[in-house]
């Protein structure tokens, strides 16, 4: 078949020469390697002392050369094991020649701990130590990598898990830490270098024949060949997914490529926990265990009512614990596919090492729609994912007909239901005359909610997919204020030209941070005018995403938004300080899709 021609090809390409396997096993931390006599995961840095040393590791395969930046040697980083209630210092220490940093992604810390050069603290300047202090109020999966350029993407991330004081809701017989990260050979620098220069090349499509025999001519055929398949697979179009494919990406599993199988051991009938992290730089993944049910525990770190399915989209950023149960003396694959199709990594789940399972065929690339570009259609209320009527049966008010403004004064947002709530914005919202300006490229017509969506190219071959509304907080959210004001920001930019910005401004472009008034409630509405996904991610404070668990609405620090997507989230202004708000795709925060979020006394205008 077809696919299996492509995994395998693919399977090659991931390994690549010999040479870029070994050097990937080579930086792999201890814990990619599972022993059978070990239960846990090895290489955990424990205690409340941490020593983290960030360098630059030079390497030279073949003809080829680059440079890693390691975290104690090893990308990712060592597994950091902590424990709630206590606190811990983490010293760490810049080997690089630039000034480096480390957030701690999805923790609650003080914001001169919280990592941000320009935004917590001026940076860790080279060849200095800098020490972090904080106590841990609370548990769960997260992550930590650099906040400084592109660090993130040569390999600056690790793992961290904090284990619960009081005994853990989560049952399960062991654990391992599941890492996705996508790991390329070129300069990060000259990868944004060549999408900022895309224009140019649909410039170049649309040159005639001529034109193209001329430039052919002059260069070669060869390389003006080669370089417009260069540039066809880094475009962006409405076809694109993923500004960054698999053409230029390995996926790793635990710092270890597809070929290298990276194994977590189980005896049949053992309940494992995966703790998924998504610690990409720019790729959003799908992943699936073939032959085993996932029971979703845990969201971004916070325990969730368990929900059973057979796939979960995990946007960059986030992170996902879900419990398998293998009951068969076989090996199962972890397969991990790129929200484009343009690759995969997989690992296993095996009773014994050195075993595989199959290899998942390739699904087809999915297409954008008529909605992700917020298009009236005709017929629109009708179209499967317009059916947020069906959910909210038994509602007072049926969503349907209302805008924004109308639902404000329903009374069905002050009820008090111990079920069910409100989703603001399941309606379509038509888009004001507010087009951004010429850093924004497209406005849709209408925005709504897409929340009980599975996202492009998933949910239409029978599996059972994650979608935003399953997430329910285990327990209820502490602050029942309803919001005192509401604030909107909508997510901009110029795919051609490579901007990317909020509300028509990149960050070098705006003037003022954005007012929290420090205790307040507020509701905070995000709007997608884009056509892409975009993980938005807030520091400092957790965001309860308003998606109709009623008291049960579950706490993220990252958001995926998807195209043309109305979302609101729900956040207490509990944490006074500067912090950072931005896109986790790392090159949409770099090209300036970021805001500095300030929590204060200060009253603020509220904008409409
Ligand atoms: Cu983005």
């Amino acid at each position: 078949m077809k696919t299996d021609l492509i995994s395998r090809r693919q399977l090659l390409k991931s390994a690549g020469a010999l040479g870029m396997l070994a050097l990937l096993e080579r930086f792999a931390p201890a814990y990619a390697w599972a022993r059978p006599t070990k239960l846990a995961q090895t290489g955990e840095l424990t205690g409340n002392i941490i020593d983290l040393t960030i360098a630059e590791t030079p390497f030279r395969v073949g003809n080829r050369s680059g440079t890693a930046v390691t975290i104690n040697g090893t990308v990712p980083g060592p597994l950091v094991r902590l424990r709630e209630g206590e606190e811990v210092t983490l010293n760490v220490t810049n080997r690089l020649k630039e000034i480096a940093s480390i957030h701690w992604h999805g923790v609650l810390v003080p914001p001169d701990m919280d990592g941000v050069p320009g935004v917590s603290f001026g940076g860790i300047k080279p060849g200095t130590t800098f020490t972090y202090r904080f106590p841990l109020k609370q548990s769960g999966t997260y992550w930590f990598h650099s906040h400084s350029g592109f660090q993130e993407q040569v390999g600056v991330y690790a793992p961290m898990i904090i284990d619960p004081r009081e005994p853990d809701p989560v049952k399960y017989d062991r654990d391992y830490a599941v890492v996705l990260s996508d790991w390329t050979f070129e300069d990060p620098m000259k990868m944004m270098g060549k999408l900022k220069k895309q224009a140019g090349y649909f410039n170049f499509q649309r040159r005639t024949m001529k034109e193209f025999l001329s430039v052919a001519k002059k260069n070669g055929w060869r390389a003006t060949f080669e370089d417009y398949r260069m540039w066809a697979r880094m475009r962006m179009d409405p076809t694109d997914l993923a500004d960054v494919t698999g053409h230029a990406y390995t996926y790793l599993i635990n710092g270890l490529p597809s070929a290298s199988n990276w194994t977590g051991l189980f005896r049949s009938g053992e309940r494992v926990r995966l703790r998924f992290i998504n610690a990409s730089a720019m790729s959003i993944f799908d992943v699936r265990l073939p032959g085993l049910k996932m029971r979703v525990v845990q969201a971004d770190g916070q325990n969730v009512q368990p929900v059973e399915v057979d796939e979960f989209r995990i946007a960059t950023a986030e992170t996902y614990d879900v419990i398998v149960e293998p009951k068969e003396d076989r090996a199962y694959t972890i397969f991990a596919e790129s929200i484009d199709r343009g690759g995969y990594t997989r690992g296993t789940l095996a009773p014994r090492p050195g075993m595989s399972a199959e290899i998942p065929a390739r699904r087809p690339r999915p297409l954008r729609t008529m909605e992700d570009m917020g298009m009236i259609v005709e017929g629109m209320g009708e179209m499967p994912g317009m059916q947020h009527g069906k959910e909210m049966e038994g509602m007072p008010n049926e969503p349907g007909e209302h805008n924004m403004r109308d639902m404000e004064n329903m009374p069905g947002m002050q009820m008090e239901d111990q079920h069910r709530s409100e989703i603001p914005g399941s309606a379509p919202v038509k888009h004001g005359p507010d087009t951004h300006g010429s850093g924004n490229q497209m406005v849709p017509d209408v925005t709504r909610s897409r929340l009980d969506e599975p996202g492009a190219g998933l949910g239409n071959d029978g599996r059972r997919v994650l979608v935003y509304t399953d997430l329910k907080s285990l327990h209820p959210y502490p602050d029942r204020r309803a919001p005192e004001r509401e604030i909107e920001i909508h997510i901009t930019g110029h795919m051609e030209r490579f901007i990317w910005s909020f509300d028509g401004k990149k960050f070098s472009e705006a003037k003022e941070p954005i007012h929290f008034r420090f205790g307040e409630r507020l509701r905070w509405t995000f709007v997608n005018d884009t056509m892409m996904e975009h993980p938005l991610h807030l520091h400092g404070m957790f965001m309860e995403l308003e998606n109709g668990a009623g008291e049960h609405l579950p706490r993220k620090h990252t958001i995926n938004v998807k195209p043309a997507e109305r979302l609101s989230v729900a956040i207490t202004a509990d944490a006074p300080g500067r912090w950072a708000f931005h896109c986790h795709l790392l090159f949409h925060m770099e090209a300036g899709m970021f805001r500095v979020v300030e929590v204060s006394e200060k009253a603020s205008e509220v904008r409409s």
